[in-house]
């Protein structure tokens, strides 16, 4: 059945004839050496993902014949706790961790170059991850709802547990087979519900079958815990300030029993002080503080903490908050506190700069947090394929070190400050439909973000290859033209609804879906009759380009040299100023949501000549969501172009316009 919940996990036979018969003669059966619980689930992938491919039984056998796959672990100081060897022996394949994990991941590469029909000469490598923390971010509710989730209702059955589903094992694997080792499986608005002792032993079953697949459990944590936790009891803790011994004594009564059921509980993830939620700012007390507070508890368990920076109240600028915060705390944070923050200094929109918080923390361990889940990206009508956007961020070059480094990708897989304690963290686009992402297309940046927290320096198109052959099969065609699609898509987005880096045109208290820019005037543009835009030069503006090394406060300072797609985040600008390619900012605005709609009209277009060539279920469903992706483009183009006529009332000049 075609439905899409095998994702890219589909062992369908090898359509090669030649090359099926070539990998019945090589791969005969499986020999798992070694007893972990993680050696097992490879020797179980294994055989479920050979028998598939090829076709017939390939079972687990104990004794190692002629035309085996062997998977195991032996040391190998070359390549790090996680990588793993692929290689072609003349009577086998040998799969080989430096851990059980590494031998893992080595299985499921080893699938998926069959899934990809590479010949057998081909199939050696040596891999091994570049960020230690490779975590996604649920943002569940008890009530299974998910905050930003547009793919139905959670996966975690909370009031099920410790019953569990046999769901919970494909989540794990799919984590497992791109490499994912850690998982926050509740909102970082965090109901403190999910500590209370009851709750405990389910969660305890739920990381036991992540367990079995390499996967670490975090929870959320909300930092009045103590506070909600003991309102029953008959002398309830009152306060959540860090520096309380009461508070801190619940705390450590809390993790040593989170610890007994959980023994690799991976730790807490915090949002604290942010958009309501309680934190130690309530006591006075720093970020620093209240994070090490927690940590400090943790430490003793090889437990972490990762505390989230994401504030942004306050100031005028929205832009500016979190640096002015997190800035003054460089080097306060324990070896096993990591700050999270997110790629840019707004919110997830589809153009920001990149976050100046990173190159302006290099003495606190800190990871990036993506949003794969499409919030200001489309939830599950756009497509959006965010790897490229991802490249352009890790790329980044802060020029806070020496020369032009470190990059953003330098300092989270640990490079630029020589850290463990970095990674990359994404807000996941899961949920129970029966895809898994709500769209067929949005499980590629499940699938991207995975592999680019595993490399950053893979390319965008070596990433969104990899996932529509996984996914669609090896057909030249299909490869060819859906790579296209998805590789325009997420600048096919930004020219309809986000001119030249101004972001933010979607009602702030909404759902971030449609169009609604006279709601976020101040926030994100200054709209005139005369022009639009944001000051945030540090000479006439908000001062946020100053919160950058002096080679990019040079470059965004400066109405000459800014980057066009940033030109509108860094400066208010007439609308008749010239842009580099000679129009006028109006008229840039103007062409580019109308082209940006012609573009979702093309990629409806191309998706239809695919008909045939995919399977009649996955075909459809795509295809009506270009259908839908084709009447909300259209939306967003007259509501911003409209809404620019307004103020300017200048007349769009082009072909075209006047039969509108
Ligand atoms: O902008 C906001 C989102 C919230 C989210 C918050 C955050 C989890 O709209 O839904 O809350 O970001 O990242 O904390």
């Amino acid at each position: 059945n075609e439905d899409g919940y095998d994702l890219w996990l589909r062992y369908h036979l090898v359509a090669d004839s030649n090359l099926l018969s070539r990998y019945r003669d090589a791969f005969t059966h499986i020999v798992v050496q070694g007893n972990h619980v993680v050696l097992r689930s490879a020797g179980a992938e294994l055989a479920r993902g050979l028998s598939g491919l090829l076709g017939r039984s390939i079972p687990v056998r104990d004794q190692i014949g002629k035309s085996a796959v062997v998977v195991g672990t032996k040391v190998d100081n070359t390549l790090g706790p996680e990588g793993f060897t692929i290689k072609r022996r003349t009577d086998r394949v040998e799969i080989t961790g430096a851990g059980e994990r590494g031998a893992l991941y080595g299985a499921f590469r080893f699938l998926q170059q069959l899934q990809r029909q590479r010949p057998l000469e081909r199939l050696d490598l040596t891999d091994r991850p570049a960020s230690p923390l490779r975590m996604l971010n649920h943002w569940d509710n008890l009530n299974r709802s998910i905050e930003r989730g547009y793919a139905g209702k959670s996966i975690f059955v909370w009031d099920e547990l410790p019953g569990l589903r046999e769901r919970y094992v494909d989540y794990a694997r799919l984590l497992a087979s791109v490499g994912i080792n850690h998982t926050v499986i509740n909102n970082v608005n965090a109901s403190a519900e999910f500590l209370r002792s009851e709750r405990l032993p389910g969660l305890a079953a739920l990381a036991g079958v992540l367990r079995s697949w390499g996967v670490r459990l975090w929870l959320s944590a909300n930092y009045a815990a103590p506070i909600t936790l003991t309102a029953d009891q008959p002398s309830p803790i009152t306060v959540a300030d860090p520096l309380d011994t009461r508070v801190q004594q619940w705390w450590q009564d809390k993790i040593d029993e989170i610890y007994r059921l959980i023994p690799d509980f991976g730790g807490f993830l915090v949002k604290a002080n942010s958009e309501g939620q309680p934190g130690p700012l309530d006591y006075g007390r720093t970020h620093a503080e209240g994070a090490n507070m927690l940590a400090d508890r943790l430490a003793a368990y090889d437990g972490k903490l990762v505390w989230r920076s994401f504030v942004h109240e306050g100031f005028d600028d929205w832009a500016e908050y979190e640096y002015r915060v997190f800035h003054p705390l460089d080097g306060q944070f324990h070896a096993n506190a990591v700050v999270q923050t997110k790629n840019g200094p707004i919110d997830f929109q589809v153009r920001e700069p990149v976050n100046p918080l990173f190159g302006g923390l290099p003495r606190t361990n800190q990871m990036i947090e993506l949003q794969v889940t499409q919030e200001y990206t489309g939830h599950s009508t756009h497509l959006c394929y965010l790897v490229p956007e991802w490249k352009s961020i890790l790329g980044f070059q802060t020029h806070t070190g020496t020369g032009s480094g470190p990059t953003v990708a330098d300092i989270v897989t640990g490079l630029a400050y020589d850290q463990e304690n970095v990674g990359m963290a994404g807000v996941v686009n899961l949920g129970d439909d029966r895809d898994w992402t709500g769209y067929q297309l949005g499980a590629a940046n499940t699938h991207g973000f995975a592999r680019l927290a595993w490399n950053p320096k893979l390319s965008a198109d070596e990433i969104v290859t990899d996932w529509i052959e996984l996914t669609f099969g090896g057909d030249r065609q299909v490869v060819s033209v859906l790579k296209a699609i998805m590789l325009r898509s997420w600048s096919t987005y930004e020219s309809y609804t986000s001119p030249l880096g101004m972001g933010y045109l979607t009602y702030p208290l909404g759902s971030h879906f449609a169009p609604a820019p006279t709601t976020t005037q101040n926030l994100s543009h200054h709209t005139t009759a005369e022009g639009t835009g944001f000051d945030r030069t540090a000479a006439t503006g908000s001062g946020f380009t100053g919160l950058y090394a002096e080679h990019w406060q040079d470059i965004y300072g400066s109405l000459a040299n800014c980057p066009d797609e940033l030109l509108l985040f860094m400066h208010w600008v007439p609308y008749t100023h010239r842009l580099r390619s000679g129009k006028t900012m109006i008229q840039h605005i103007y062409d580019s949501h109308f082209d940006g709609y012609e573009r979702v009209v093309e990629f409806r277009r191309a998706w239809g000549r695919l008909a045939g060539r995919v399977d009649q279920a996955r075909y459809a469903d795509i295809a009506a969501t270009f259908d839908a992706h084709v009447i909300e483009a259209e939306r967003w183009r007259d509501t911003i172009v409209s809404y620019f006529y307004g103020f300017s009332r200048i007349v769009p000049t082009g072909t075209g316009w006047l039969q509108l």
